[in-house]
């Protein structure tokens, strides 16, 4: 059976070939001035070289949610989230909005957001009613504690189990909301709130995940301290095991790569395709 994600404007086809998601940070602190326009001028560029390059989803980020990392009140994480989600409007790309605070979400929509990713599995007050009408698509993620406690102390009995368990609830409490089960996708959320040896466990399971839930898997593992973990190397040299993991995530049937290295990930599954597809 086919399956699609609605994701607003795009109805993407799965299983034909697997998506690429770029990562667009729009946060001003990586900039020497720590100004907006800076801010915008580059992530504009960046997204550029990501359509050129094969992209066929932005997701657009003005909160870091590295661990330890501070909370950005809503009117800083719109200033810098906005004017991006603006200027990136008629790339011709489906553009994704990484929020977890509903004021976010019902703005990013209002102003033709695709796709809402919530690392917090929109369990914020209100999130769900944020996103229920419409149909831009929803990403649903399991994280285990919060950004700035996540990697204190992961604890699970069966982390597949428990990440699917919590995955199911909240695919359950956004359907009954009366979300369309074609605008969801899931993601166990590596690197938050888990360890080396789970975020793997969670990676060789990506096709029970999908197959448990019924729904598509996206998988983030771009440049991830599980990369440093088994390479030894720090995150500005881990293209390679990145491109790695970003193949063994699809071979494991996830249907979305959320990457960092757009063009490098999408040569490397091109490749991976005409060697494995006939
Ligand atoms: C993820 C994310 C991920 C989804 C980040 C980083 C940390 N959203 N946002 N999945 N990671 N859905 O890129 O290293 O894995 S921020």
């Amino acid at each position: 059976m086919r399956q699609f994600l609605q994701c607003g404007r795009f109805r993407f086809e799965l299983g034909r070939r697997p998506l690429v998601m770029g990562v667009l940070n729009v946060t001003p602190d990586s900039f020497s001035d720590g100004g907006h326009y800076h801010a915008l001028e580059f992530a504009v560029s960046r997204a550029e070289e990501m359509v050129a390059s094969g992209v066929d989803l932005i997701d657009i980020g003005g909160e870091s949610t590295r661990p330890g990392s501070p909370s950005v009140p809503v009117a800083e994480e719109l200033a810098r989230v906005m004017p991006a989600l603006y200027a990136l409007q008629e790339a011709g790309k489906a553009l994704s909005v990484d929020t977890c605070k509903p004021e976010v979400m019902r703005e990013a929509i209002i102003a033709g957001a695709d796709m809402i990713n919530d690392i917090n599995g929109f369990q914020a007050p209100g999130a769900i009613e944020a996103v229920v009408k419409g149909d831009c698509g929803l990403c649903v993620m399991h994280m285990q504690g919060t950004p700035q406690d996540m990697q204190a102390q992961p604890a699970y009995t069966d982390v597949v189990a428990e990440v699917i368990a919590f995955l199911r609830e909240r695919v359950a409490a956004l359907e009954a909301a009366g979300v369309d089960r074609e605008r969801i996708c899931v993601d166990p959320g590596l690197g938050f709130g888990k360890t080396v040896e789970h975020n793997y466990a969670l990676l060789k399971n990506t096709q029970r995940i999908a197959d448990e839930l019924g729904l598509p898997v996206l998988i983030g593992l771009s440049r991830k301290s599980m990369i440093g973990a088994v390479t030894g190397r720090p995150v500005e040299a881990r293209l390679a095991g990145s491109l790695a993991g970003a193949l063994a995530a699809v071979a494991q049937g996830a249907r979305i790569i959320r990457v960092h290295d757009v063009a490098e990930t999408v040569d490397a599954l091109k490749v991976w395709r005409a060697a494995t597809i006939d």
